[in-house]
């Protein structure tokens, strides 16, 4: 009995962290207040697997398609102007970029739990960079965030 009962106290202690998904946002920006152009803000985000994110662009311009994903992970790409939420399922890093942006350095990160492909991003990172002419310094430094 007295055990059933600890691992009833257990069970409903660790119940929210497992089962309750946080939603988080990303708001995609061709402007921000320090004066900042096509930035994702926040730039770097860290969240628990299963949690969501809600991407909302400031104008019509923008959106959010992954480049580089953890191995066994899908791709994503919210429809261009439009808020929309999407699912984490697979642990690691996620860079992703705003389609028509990309080149004005317009990424991110996504973090989801432990950075199981760190490497692998830094590597891609290395050969993608040659198509960022703008804010490319903040893209690096974003990415280099990233750690286990
Ligand atoms: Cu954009």
């Amino acid at each position: 009995m007295k055990r059933l009962i600890i691992t009833l106290v257990l069970f409903l202690t660790l119940m929210p962290s497992l089962l309750v998904a946080k939603e988080h946002q990303v708001k995609m920006l061709t402007g921000d207040a320090s004066g900042q152009t096509m930035i994702m803000e926040p730039a770097f985000l860290k969240i628990a697997l299963g949690d969501t994110v809600r991407f909302i662009p400031s104008d019509a311009s923008h959106n959010a398609q992954s480049l580089v994903s953890p191995k066994g992970a899908s791709a994503f790409s919210t429809p261009m102007g439009k808020t929309a939420v999407v699912e984490f399922k697979q642990e690691g890093a996620y860079l992703y970029k705003c389609l028509p942006h990309f080149a004005l350095g317009m990424l991110g990160v996504i973090q989801v739990g432990k950075a199981v492909n760190i490497d692998d991003v830094k590597a891609q990172w290395q050969t993608l960079q040659t198509g960022v002419v703008m804010n490319k310094d903040r893209v690096a430094a974003t990415i280099a965030k990233i750690e286990n």
